[in-house]
């Protein structure tokens, strides 16, 4: 059945992949799946076509078939469980990786997101500048604890699995901040990350998308 997902028509950032379709992609090539992507507009992602898809108004969504799902967390657990090579056999090994998950989205993408709100947002407002430095260090307080978990370990639970893949993603979109410098160990986790093949594969072809020129090779 035919995989098809929603991305920016043009990504605000241009194609860098910090868009959230990147980590759908990524998943998706984990597993060896294809899929197609249709462009949404900002403007036609608030209207009654694209909310049918996704009550919010925003990218990606994921169409297979009858199914339609949005937020990328779900979204990837669902290819994770469909396609074996992003969560482990073992029951509890798998509710772990799927612990991780959570952890990416609820824990630690809540900080990193109020960055760019401080930033962006918030970022002409006459307290912004006292603001910043606290949510800075709030992120910090999160990668310390995340950097002494990880430790020297290639990846979060044994091997590679939808939960790095969501963690990785998250913290790719600190890249910007300079944060990630501070933390070496997961700086290096995060290009472990880029370094997969399939990463790779889908960086590529977002970038291809979003710049309109044609995939290398
Ligand atoms: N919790 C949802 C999920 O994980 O799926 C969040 C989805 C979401 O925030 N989607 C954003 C969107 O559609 C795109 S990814 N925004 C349009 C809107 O809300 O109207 C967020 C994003 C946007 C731009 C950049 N960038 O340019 O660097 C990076 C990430």
């Amino acid at each position: 059945m035919t995989i098809t997902i929603t991305a920016f028509e043009r990504s605000p950032d241009g194609g860098k992949g910090l868009a959230r379709d990147t980590r759908v992609r990524w998943a998706l090539e984990e597993v060896g799946q294809p899929y197609e992507v249709r462009p949404v507009s900002f403007a036609a992602m608030k209207q009654p076509a694209h909310l049918a898809l996704h009550p919010f108004g925003q990218i990606p969504t994921y169409e297979e078939g009858d199914l339609v799902l949005f937020e990328t967390g779900a979204i990837v657990l669902h290819i994770a469980e469909h396609h074996a090579g992003l969560l482990p056999d073992d029951a509890h090994a798998r509710a772990r990786a799927i612990t991780w998950m959570f952890a990416a989205v609820n824990t630690v993408e809540p900080p990193i997101l109020d960055l760019v709100t401080a930033r962006i947002l918030e970022g002409d407002k006459p307290w912004a500048s006292e603001r910043l430095p606290l949510v800075m260090d709030r992120i910090r307080g999160r990668l310390q604890q995340l950097s002494a978990r990880l430790g020297d370990a290639d990846w979060l639970d044994g091997a590679f699995s939808a939960g790095d893949l969501m963690m990785v993603s998250v913290l790719l979109r600190l890249r910007p901040s300079g944060l990630l410098n501070e933390f070496p160990s997961l700086k290096a986790y995060v290009a472990r990350g880029e370094a997969r093949p399939a990463y790779k594969r889908a960086f590529d072809a977002q970038l291809s998308f979003n710049t309109g020129k044609p995939l290398a090779g």
